[in-house]
């Protein structure tokens, strides 16, 4: 029973040697080719290798990122368990990202530059964080961490969920049903959903026209979220402010997406966080672990719901 990494080659080392030291008992390839399919019981990958539906043993898909849609139109060995990444690198980088794009939309980054392209000295109103509203699509590891982030700043938090939540000093909201209270209280709207098929396209005109006037959006959940016309034809309308676009539909975004020349949209390439390689393979070890222990594992996915 083996453990294939197929990703990564610059972290092959530092989890070789974690392997060895913590499961010495388990025998630990990188190379797809020099193995028996039928002994791939565990597989460290981001998408799915061409082999894959002769892993008939695979026990569990670990995802190197926290996304998983990649694995949704996917023939996955029906047993097979799917894991999201769960590690705190990549957690305290995206609270690093949507802090700094939560407090540029809040004091008008994006306006200024516009005006500093123009030689423009025009100052706009001050409003401390306690006067502006930021909602956070999707309250679980990382929405849940960025709202800890934001909360010393003072802004009025707000999320929505699925299901219930209950976070202390964060109004909560769920389902579809209370979608409109929640948009109609962010002034700065962070989107952190998974992508599935309820959430495709989630970031569109009826989302935008029911948001505050002149709100801003920080979108990192997935490209595919986004209607990008709808993003433009609001924010030339004056509805939205200004966006920061970290996902995009496809990737790497084409030079001839609007998207790169408006002027209040801050494109980035898929960066507002990443897996670090010295917390992941700590995180993966502890799944192996409670793999082997017969616990749920950490960021185990329901792959009815897709995430
Ligand atoms: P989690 O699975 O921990 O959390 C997902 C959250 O989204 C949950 O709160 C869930 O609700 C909510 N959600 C899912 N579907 C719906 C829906 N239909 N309606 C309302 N809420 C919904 O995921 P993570 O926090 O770990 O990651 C979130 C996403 O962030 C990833 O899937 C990926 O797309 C993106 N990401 C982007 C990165 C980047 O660099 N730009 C880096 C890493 C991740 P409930 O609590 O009820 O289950
Ligand atoms: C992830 C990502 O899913 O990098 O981890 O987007």
């Amino acid at each position: 029973m083996t453990f294939l990494m197929n990703a990564r080659p610059e972290w092959h080392d530092l989890f070789r040697t974690a392997f060895a030291e913590h499961l010495p008992e388990l025998p630990f390839v990188t190379d797809v080719h020099s193995i028996d399919p039928a002994q791939v019981r565990y597989l460290f990958t981001w998408d799915v290798p061409e082999q894959l539906e002769s892993f008939e043993n695979l026990a569990v898909l670990f995802s190197t990122g926290a996304g998983v849609d990649q694995f949704s139109a996917q023939r996955l060995p029906a047993e097979a368990q799917v894991v999201r990444m769960v590690e705190d690198g990549l957690t305290r980088m995206m609270q690093e990202f949507v802090t700094m794009a939560v407090l540029a939309a809040h004091r008008d980054l994006p306006y200024y530059l516009e005006q500093q392209s123009k030689q423009n000295w025009a100052p706009l109103p001050l409003r401390p964080a306690w006067d502006r509203r930021v909602g956070v699509m999707g309250l679980g590891v990382l929405g849940t961490a960025v709202l800890s982030s934001l909360a010393p700043f003072g802004f009025a938090l707000r999320g929505w969920s699925r299901s219930p939540r209950d976070l202390p000093g964060v109004a909560c909201f769920n389902g579809t049903d209370s979608l409109p209270d929640f948009l109609a209280g962010c002034d700065v709207l962070v989107c952190l959903l998974p992508l599935t098929e309820e959430t495709r396209g989630i970031l569109g005109e009826a989302t935008f026209a029911q948001l505050p006037a002149q709100a801003a959006l920080v979108h990192v959940g997935r490209g595919g979220h986004l209607e990008v016309p709808a993003l433009l034809a609001a924010l030339d309308q004056g509805r939205l402010s200004s966006a920061f676009v970290d996902v995009t539909e496809p990737e790497p975004l084409p030079p001839e997406s609007p998207l790169w020349r408006h002027p209040r949209v801050i494109v980035t390439p898929h960066i507002a966080s990443d897996t670090l390689g010295e917390t992941a393979v700590q995180s993966v070890i502890a799944n192996l672990r409670r793999h082997a222990a017969g616990v749920p594992l950490e960021g185990a996915v329901d792959r009815s719901r897709g995430y």
